[in-house]
């Protein structure tokens, strides 16, 4: 909203606000203020100046009835985003907005022009007028590829995370299902592709932020997660662009590779029989550091081995590095630039259901359309011709914006 005024309640003259409470009063208000709206609660005033009449609710109101259109001037005390309509029942076609929870500086909002109409308690902005997950549709594959697929019905499909912390299983049908209700922003990178504790389902990796610690999140098939469990003690901070490639070693276990930030080497690190993790081997000997994105997109040019995509930072390229018996081969350009413009590369599986592997990527502000800005939060996808390269992008759904975590 453009017309609103801004200011701290402690600023008003004469008042002092702390974190309990009104302290100090000049003169005992005649009318409801400011400092009457409960801790937990949104509360609108009648009064332009956040005076008069005071209404407040801590839960949503589909039709405001005898406050329809009447307030004034606002404040959200809870804990939650409020989103505020000019319609009843949550319509988003008359226009909204979504105000954040005032936090301790007790921020109100006055000379408001008085047309809100419903009022929506959400976590996260998109649930103003989206689901809290993105739309992701993906066609049946005539073949179990081994990963992308977290609960085995061969539709490929993919995790994201909310700014609000939450992690959502989409299977593909449009729909999407909680998978994580919170604590998921405490990681940094999340990784999946195939199985690694050897029950024939996808499992999630992924490192917390504070500890270095890598965990696997065994998937249960239905595209939940299990109990987690440590493979990696400490450490993984000094690493980059952690990603599950495959069984690049050829025993059947799903493999991670990352780069060591200290030296721009890229490692193997081997999946065991017990879910854990081998003694890691040197599959790149230098230069990764200028590799901004992994991508473990399977057996993209058809030889039975698992490859690696990587965007190159400098250049916004795409490159293919074919797998080898526990290594890679010589590279080979996927994509001439344009590629920063995507906030990671998303491993999918079969989209398309062709059984050739594709990929999806979801832009960032840096995305560019023909030289121009793009838009941030456009799903694209990429068909994988089969021979390691990739059909032109398709955007597929301009909805994906404030998410992150694509797996
Ligand atoms: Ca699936
Ligand atoms: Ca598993
Ligand atoms: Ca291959
Ligand atoms: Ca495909």
């Amino acid at each position: 909203m453009g017309n609103r005024f801004t200011r701290g309640v402690a600023a008003v003259a004469g008042l002092v606000l702390t974190g309990t409470g009104l302290t100090t009063v000049s003169a005992a208000p005649a009318a409801a203020s400011a400092y009457d709206c409960p801790v937990g609660y949104f509360c609108g005033w009648s009064n332009k100046t956040a005076t008069g009449s005071m209404w407040k609710t801590k839960t949503s109101v589909a039709d405001l009835g005898g406050w329809d259109n009447s307030i004034h001037a606002l404040m959200n005390r809870s804990n939650s985003i409020v989103c505020l309509y000019d319609a009843k029942n949550y319509d988003t076609s008359g226009g909204y907005w979504a105000e954040q929870p005032a936090g301790p500086e007790d921020v109100y909002y006055e000379n408001l022009s008085g047309t809100i109409s419903s009022i929506k308690f959400i976590r996260t902005e998109r649930e103003c007028g989206h689901n809290a997950y993105p739309s992701w549709v993906a066609e049946t594959s005539p073949r179990a590829l081994g990963f992308g697929d977290m609960n085995g019905d061969r539709r490929a499909d993919v995790i994201v995370r909310d700014k609000a912390g939450r992690l959502w299983f989409t299977p593909g049908d449009t729909t999407g299902h909680l998978i994580g209700s919170g604590g998921w922003n405490a990681m940094n990178a999340l990784t999946r592709h195939g199985d690694f504790n050897r029950d024939g389902r996808e499992d999630l990796i992924a490192r917390e932020a504070s500890t270095g610690k890598l965990w696997l999140y065994p998937g249960t098939g239905t595209g939940s997660l299990g109990t987690r469990k440590l493979i990696g003690s400490g450490g993984w901070n000094g690493m980059s662009n952690i990603t599950a490639l495959g069984d690049l070693t050829g025993d059947g276990r799903s493999d991670l590779t990352a780069v060591e930030k200290a030296t721009g080497k890229l490692y193997l690190y081997p999946g065991t029989s017990t879910g854990t993790l081998g003694s890691r081997k040197l599959i790149g000997t230098g230069g990764w550091n200028a590799m901004n994105a992994l991508a473990g997109v399977g057996d993209m040019n058809g030889d039975g081995r698992p490859d690696l995509y990587a965007r190159e930072a400098s250049t916004g390229k795409l490159w293919l590095y074919p797998g080898r018996p526990a290594a890679l081969g010589g590279r080979v350009l996927v994509g001439k630039g344009g590629w920063n413009g995507m906030a990671n590369l998303i491993a999918v599986g079969d989209v398309s259901g062709d059984g050739h592997p594709d990929l999806a990527a979801v832009t960032n502000t840096k995305n560019t359309i023909d030289g121009y800005a793009g838009s941030a939060g456009w799903l694209f996808t990429y068909q994988g011709q089969g021979n390691g390269l990739l059909a032109g992008g398709k955007p597929t759904d301009g909805e994906w914006w404030g998410l992150n975590g694509f797996c």
